[in-house]
C-alpha cells in the first residue's frame, strides 16, 4: 500500500532534474563568501522581493531567530506577535533563550492581526514596561490553517512599526503560497518590512533551505549573528542550487497544491463532525476540527495512518493535511477515501 504523506509540505524529496541541478552547481566556501551559487539564490531572492540583500540560512526556524536576534534590542525587550505564531509555539522558546525577547502574543482571529490591537499593546514609554522592539507577521498562517493575511493588513502593520520605531519582521515560510493564491506578486507582501525570512523547503520543494532578506546592512549584521548561531556553512550550493531549481519550477506550479487542498476539503466537508478551519483552505493547508467526530486526533491519525494516509495532530480537536509536489490527484483521491472510511464509519 503506498503512504500518502500529508504531514508537512516539508516531506517532499527531490526530483532527478532537481538533483541534477545540485550536481552540476559551482561551489567555493561560503564563510568567506565564495561560493557562486549560494551568491546567486541570494541576489535572485533579495530580487524577487525588492530588498537590497538576502542570506542564505538552513531552516525557517534559523532564518526568524537570526532577524530577531539582528534587530537592535536589549534583553527583556518585547516581541509582538499573534497568540497562533510559529514564533511562539514551533521554536522552542528561542526568541527568549537566544535574544532575551519576551513575547507579547496578541489574539488574532482566523489568523489576521488586528493593527489596532497591536497598535493599543505597543508599550507607553514608563519605567515599569518593557520596550516593545519588534512585531512579527505570518503569512500565510499556518496555525489558522494557510490563512492570507491581506495586503492591506500587512501595510498597515508596517506603516505601524515605521511611525513608532519599532521593527518589523515578516516570518512568510509560505508567503510564496501568498502571492500564488492572490496573483500580488512577493515584491508586495514584505513592502515596509525591515526583516522577511522565507523557506526553500515547504511548497517550493527544496530539501533544505532558508532565506533573511533586507538592507545590505542588516544582512551584513545577519551574516555575522548566523555565525553565532553556528550556521555558517561552506561549499553549500549544492543546497542552493536546489532552492534556485525549486522557485524556478515549482513558483508556477504551486496553484496545483491549492487546488489539491481545496478538493480534499470540499470532499470531506459533508462528513458530519468535521469542521474545516477556515472552509474553503485558502492555500495548501486543511485544517479540520474532529470535536465532534468522537475521535481524539491520536485515535484518527491512527486509523488513518492504517489506510494509507499520514497527517498532523494540530491542536487537542484538530488534524491537519498538507498538500504539496509529492502528492497527485490520485492519492488526494485515496486521502479523501481514507478520511470518509474512518469518519463515515463512525456514524
Ligand atoms: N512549520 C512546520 C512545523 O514546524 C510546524 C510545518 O510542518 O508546518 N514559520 C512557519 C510559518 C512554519 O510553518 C515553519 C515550519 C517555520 C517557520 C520553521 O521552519 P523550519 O521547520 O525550516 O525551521
Amino acid at each position: 500500500m503506498k503512504t500518502i504523506d500529508l504531514r508537512s509540505d516539508t516531506v517532499t524529496r527531490p526530483t532527478p532534474e532537481m538533483r541534477a541541478a545540485m550536481m552540476d552547481a559551482p561551489v567555493g566556501d561560503d564563510v568567506f563568501e565564495g561560493d557562486p551559487t549560494v551568491k546567486a539564490l541570494e541576489a535572485k531572492v533579495a530580487a524577487l522581493f525588492e530588498k537590497e540583500a538576502a542570506l542564505f540560512v538552513a531552516s525557517g526556524t534559523m532564518g526568524n531567530q537570526i532577524s530577531l536576534y539582528t534587530h537592535e534590542h536589549h534583553r527583556g525587550d518585547e516581541l509582538i506577535c499573534d497568540d497562533e505564531a510559529h514564533i511562539d509555539w514551533y521554536e522552542v522558546g528561542a526568541a527568549a533563550a537566544l535574544s532575551g525577547l519576551q513575547l507579547r502574543p496578541i489574539a488574532a482571529p482566523g489568523g489576521i492581526p488586528d493593527p489596532e490591537r497591536i497598535a493599543a499593546a505597543i508599550r507607553p514609554p514608563n519605567i515599569h514596561h518593557p520596550v516593545t522592539s519588534i512585531i512579527a507577521v505570518e503569512n500565510t498562517h499556518n496555525r489558522a490553517g494557510g490563512v492570507v493575511v491581506p495586503l492591506e493588513i500587512m501595510r498597515l502593520i508596517a506603516a505601524l512599526g515605521l511611525e513608532n520605531g519599532i521593527k518589523t519582521h515578516l516570518d512568510g515560510a509560505r508567503i510564496w503560497n501568498a502571492a500564488a493564491a492572490t496573483g500580488v506578486p512577493l515584491s508586495e507582501w514584505g513592502r515596509g518590512f525591515d526583516s522577511i525570512s522565507v523557506c526553500f523547503s515547504k511548497g517550493l520543494g527544496a530539501p533544505v533551505g532558508s532565506a533573511v532578506i533586507g538592507t545590505k546592512d542588516f544582512i551584513t549584521r545577519a551574516r555575522r549573528t548566523r555565525k553565532l548561531f553556528g550556521g555558517g556553512m561552506r561549499q553549500v550550493g549544492i543546497l542552493a542550487a536546489a532552492c534556485i531549481w525549486a522557485i524556478d519550477h515549482q513558483l508556477p506550479r504551486m496553484a496545483d497544491d491549492h487546488r489539491r487542498a481545496t478538493t480534499l476539503a470540499t470532499s470531506i466537508a459533508d462528513i458530519p463532525g468535521i469542521a474545516l478551519v477556515p472552509d474553503p483552505p485558502p492555500t495548501n493547508i486543511v485544517v479540520m476540527d474532529i470535536a465532534k467526530t468522537g475521535l481524539t486526533p491520536d485515535q484518527a491519525l491512527g486509523q488513518l495512518a492504517k489506510r494509507g494516509a499520514l497527517l498532523t495532530p494540530f491542536g487537542p480537536t484538530r488534524i491537519r493535511a498538507v498538500t504539496h509536489r509529492d502528492v497527485d490527484d490520485t492519492d488526494i483521491e485515496t486521502a479523501i477515501g481514507a478520511i470518509r472510511e474512518v469518519f463515515v464509519k463512525q456514524k
